[in-house]
């Protein structure tokens, strides 16, 4: 999509968002999406792309963050035994930690002690028909991303309940969140709500919605990855350059 002249990407989309000026130019919905900005049922402690020292917080759209009690998560699709798991049902799965690092197309990364349990707990209880390949995740913030199966039982794929020692918090993905190390930070889902059995691949919201590929593995010396003009963008001394980047006059 072309717009002032530019291709459209993610970065070029959210500082649309940041410059209320120029938002504010454009009616209630942009490409399609509703300006949440204009919602008064938004908090204005919503939960954006909020900068934190130590670890970033990143949030396609604004949310406040999942109320325990009113969350579950049901597993189904091609399986034996779809279930249903309620909060308390988190925790009677035998737990294992890791320090490990999410690293996001945005240029910054961060380590993390998570604490959860391995993806094959769940197939164990669903039992996943041979046919089933992919796993479809979707979150309670409209989120969605894509696996094959496969890549969820390789070594150090948690699902994750707790970060730093403490429960996860409402920005960092509470009460569950998949940690894949080697996926880009777009990958590792957060308020996991739903998750499905199939046969065919089903698209990642980055994918449909900015430059970032489906498969999202982490590429090294690379940043801003993939299929950005068909191009992977290399690390130059340590940035890299991108087209929207600012420069200085
Ligand atoms: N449900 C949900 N999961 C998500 C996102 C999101 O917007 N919604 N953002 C992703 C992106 S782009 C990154 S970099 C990481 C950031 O995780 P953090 O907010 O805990 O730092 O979460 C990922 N998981
Ligand atoms: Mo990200």
């Amino acid at each position: 999509m072309k717009i002032l002249g530019q291709k459209l990407n993610r970065r070029f989309f959210l500082s649309l968002f940041s410059l209320s000026s120029i938002a504010a130019l454009f009616p209630t919905k942009v490409f399609g999406i509703s300006d949440y900005r204009r919602d008064k049922n938004i908090p204005k402690n919503y939960i954006q792309n909020r900068d934190r020292p130590g670890f970033f917080i990143r949030s396609a759209n604004p949310f406040t963050g999942v109320v325990t009690d009113e969350w579950n998560l049901s597993i189904g699709g091609m399986v034996e035994n779809p279930i249903e798991l309620a909060y308390e049902d988190l925790f009677g799965f035998k737990t294992i930690s890791q320090v490990s690092r999410l690293k996001c197309v945005e240029c910054w990364s961060a380590k993390a002690k998570w604490e959860g349990f391995l993806f094959q707990e769940l197939i164990n209880k669903v039992k996943p028909h041979s046919k089933a390949k992919y796993v479809y995740f979707q979150s309670a913030d409209s989120y969605y991303e894509s696996y094959t199966l496969e890549e969820l039982t390789r070594p150090r794929v948690l699902m994750v309940l707790r970060m730093n020692g403490q429960p996860l918090s409402k920005d960092h993905g509470s009460p569950l969140r998949l940690i894949a190390p080697f996926k880009y930070g777009y990958k590792n889902i957060k308020y996991i709500t739903s998750i499905e059995f199939s046969d065919s691949r089903k698209r990642n919201y980055w994918a449909n919605h900015g430059p970032y590929s489906v498969d999202g593995t982490v590429q090294p010396g690379i940043d801003h990855p993939l299929d950005f003009k068909k191009k992977p963008l290399t690390i130059n001394g340590g940035e890299v350059f991108h087209p929207f980047d600012k420069r200085p006059s």
